[in-house]
C-alpha cells in the first residue's frame, strides 16, 4: 500500500514538476527579450547638426545611416537645455526640474542622483543585464570634499553601473582625468591632486594671468587652470601623469566602449557611451582637423560621427548587431561660441546648427531641447520617420517595458511602442526645462511662461526665451517660433496654462505677478 502510493505520489510529483517546467518555459520565452541596450549621446549636438536632420554642409554618414536604418523622430527631446539635468532626466526617468540640484554642476559637486534611487542601469541590472557607462558623466562625485586620491565615491557604480570609466564633469573643467570605477587612472601618489572651484593653488598659472601659455583663447569663463595650453574651469594642482590628452580623448572613450562590448558579448549589456563632442573646447584629433570646412566644432562632429561609425562596426563584428537596441541622441541644443575663441561663429557658413529651431543651448525656445534622436535595431526595427513626441525621459520606462520590469516613474512614460515603430504615437505633453526656467509642448502647441532675465544671452549669442509676458506658439504651423499667439489665442493659452499649472504646480515663475492670470 505505501508502496503503491509513493509509486503514485512520485508520478503525480513528477508530472507536476512537468507541468509546471513546461508552464514556466512558456512564459520564460514570452518574457527573454533580452537585447543588448546601448544609449550612446552626444554632448551639444544640434537638431540641425546631422545630414539626416538637414545640414547640408556638414557631413554625418554614420549618424544618417542608423537615421535612415531605424527610426528618425523628428519631435524627440532632451529633458533640458543643458547637460546635468538632461543626463539626470535620462538616467532616472525623472523631471529634472524636481531636483533642484539638477543644475549645470562644478567638477567638485557631489553625486547628484541618490543611492536608493531608481535608475535605468539599475532597472536592467535586475533583469540579468551587465551595466556600463564610457565617456562624460556630469552628475556629480562623492559626498563633497571629494579626496581624488582615494576611492571617489559613491559615482555611476553606486548608482547601477556595474563599470565606469568617465571624465568627472566636462571638458573644460577640472579634473582632467579619467575615472575608472572610482579611481583616476594613472594617478602617481607622489603627485596627489588637489581641486577647488574658489581658489588657485599658489603659484599657479592661470589663463586670466598667463595668456602665453594657453593655445586656445578664453571669451567668457574658462580663465582658470591651464591643461594641455588650454585654460579650464576651476584650479587644480599635481596628477601630471594622469592628466587626458585632449586630442586623443574621442579615440580613448571609443577603445573602452569597444572593449567593453568585446568583455560582455556573451551577456546583456547596456551601454551608455557619452561622447564629449562637440563641446568645448573642441579639440578633434588631429587627422580630422579641416575635414568639415566648419573650424573645430564642425570637425569635432565629424570625429564624433567616426566613432559612432566604429563603434557600431564593432557590434557588427562581434554578430551583436541584431540584437542590440541603438538609441542615439543628445543631452542638449547647440552652441557655437560657449566659452572659447575657436572660429565656430566666423566658419559656420550657411550651416544651421538648431536647423529651423529657434534658440540654442540654454534656450527655452525650441532648440534648447529638440534634438536628434534615433532608434536602430537591424531587422527589428522598420525605417520610418516618427513625429511621435517623445522625451529622453521616458527611457527608463519604455525599456522596463522592453525587458519586462515592471519598474516605473512619474514622469517617464511606457513609448516603447513608439520606439520600436509599432506606433506613431508618444506623450501629449512634455514639460522642458532650461536653467530651472520650464516650458511645455503640448500636441502642435507650445508654451513658455513669462520669466524675468535676459532676452539674449550675449556672451554665447543665444535668446533664451525670457520675456515678461506668457508666449504660446503653433510649432506645425510656425516652427522657428516666431508668432506669440497668446494674445489672440487666450483660449489655447488658458487650457495650455491649466495643463502646466497641473504638472507643474503654480510655483514656475520668477515673475510674482503672471500676467493675463
Ligand atoms: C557653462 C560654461 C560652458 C559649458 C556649460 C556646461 C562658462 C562661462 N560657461 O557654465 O562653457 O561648460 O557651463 O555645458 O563657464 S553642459 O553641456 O555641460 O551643460
Ligand atoms: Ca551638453
Amino acid at each position: 500500500m505505501t508502496r503503491r502510493i509513493g509509486i503514485f505520489g512520485a508520478f503525480a510529483l513528477l508530472s507536476l514538476t512537468f507541468f509546471i517546467g513546461c508552464k514556466r518555459g512558456k512564459s520564460e520565452q514570452e518574457k527573454t527579450v533580452q537585447p543588448n541596450i546601448v544609449i550612446v549621446y552626444l554632448d551639444d549636438l544640434g537638431y540641425g547638426d546631422v545630414g539626416a536632420y538637414g545640414a547640408t554642409g556638414l557631413k554625418t554618414p554614420n549618424i544618417d545611416k542608423l537615421a535612415k536604418g531605424g527610426i528618425m523622430f523628428t519631435d524627440g527631446y532632451a529633458t533640458s537645455a543643458t547637460c546635468t539635468p538632461s543626463r539626470y532626466g535620462l538616467l532616472t526617468g525623472v523631471y529634472p526640474w524636481r531636483e533642484k540640484d539638477a543644475k549645470i554642476l562644478p567638477g567638485t559637486a557631489p553625486l547628484l542622483i541618490k543611492t536608493e534611487q531608481l535608475t535605468i542601469p539599475k532597472m536592467l541590472k535586475e533583469k540579468g543585464y551587465h551595466t556600463g557607462i564610457v565617456g562624460k558623466w556630469h552628475l556629480g562625485l562623492g559626498s563633497g570634499n571629494t579626496n581624488w586620491n582615494e576611492k571617489v565615491a559613491p559615482g555611476p557604480n553606486e548608482v547601477g553601473f556595474d563599470f565606469s570609466y568617465i571624465l568627472a564633469a566636462t571638458q573644460d573643467r577640472v579634473p582632467t582625468v579619467y575615472i575608472k570605477n572610482g579611481d583616476v587612472v594613472g594617478l602617481d601618489p607622489n603627485d596627489p591632486i588637489e581641486v577647488n572651484y574658489n581658489k588657485n593653488f599658489e603659484g599657479e598659472p592661470t589663463g586670466k594671468d598667463n595668456p602665453e601659455l594657453t593655445t586656445m583663447k578664453w571669451h567668457h569663463g574658462h580663465n582658470n587652470s591651464i591643461v594641455n595650453g588650454i585654460p579650464r574651469i576651476g584650479y587644480m594642482k599635481g596628477g601630471e601623469k594622469a592628466k587626458w590628452s585632449d586630442i586623443d580623448m574621442a579615440d580613448h572613450f571609443l577603445a573602452i566602449a569597444k572593449d567593453y562590448v568585446k568583455m560582455h558579448k556573451n551577456e546583456p549589456f547596456f551601454l551608455v557611451y557619452t561622447m564629449q563632442q562637440p563641446h568645448v573646447p573642441r579639440t578633434p584629433n588631429p587627422r580630422f582637423e579641416g575635414m568639415s570646412g566648419m573650424g573645430p566644432r564642425g570637425d569635432a562632429i565629424v570625429e564624433a560621427d567616426w566613432c559612432l561609425g566604429e563603434f557600431v562596426k564593432t557590434l557588427e563584428e562581434e554578430g551583436l548587431l541584431e540584437n542590440t537596441l541603438i538609441v542615439f541622441s543628445s543631452d542638449n541644443g547647440p552652441v557655437l561660441n560657449d566659452g572659447y575663441y575657436d572660429d565656430a561663429e566666423e566658419k559656420l557658413g550657411d550651416h544651421k546648427p538648431g536647423g529651423e529651431l529657434r534658440g540654442g543651448k540654454y534656450s527655452l525656445f525650441e532648440a534648447g531641447t529638440r534634438v536628434p534622436f534615433i532608434t536602430y535595431w537591424k531587422g527589428k526595427i522598420q525605417p520610418t520617420v516618427s513625429n511621435a513626441l517623445v522625451c529622453q525621459v521616458d527611457l527608463l520606462g519604455s525599456l522596463a517595458a522592453l525587458v519586462g520590469s515592471a519598474e516605473k516613474t512619474q514622469d517617464s512614460q511606457d513609448l516603447i511602442d513608439a520606439f520600436m515603430g509599432k506606433s506613431k504615437t508618444g506623450r501629449e505633453e512634455l514639460v522642458l526645462e532650461a536653467t530651472t526656467r520650464t516650458a511645455m509642448r503640448k500636441g502642435d502647441w507650445y508654451l513658455i511662461p513669462p520669466y524675468k532675465g535676459q532676452a539674449l544671452n550675449k556672451d554665447v549669442n543665444i535668446e533664451l526665451g525670457n520675456s515678461t509676458d506668457f508666449q504660446l506658439y503653433n510649432i506645425k504651423e510656425d516652427v522657428g517660433q516666431q508668432k506669440n499667439l497668446a494674445k489672440e489665442n487666450t483660449e489655447k493659452l488658458q487650457e495650455m496654462i491649466a495643463t502646466f499649472e497641473s504638472i507643474r504646480g503654480k510655483d514656475y515663475s520668477n515673475i510674482q505677478k503672471l500676467k493675463l492670470k
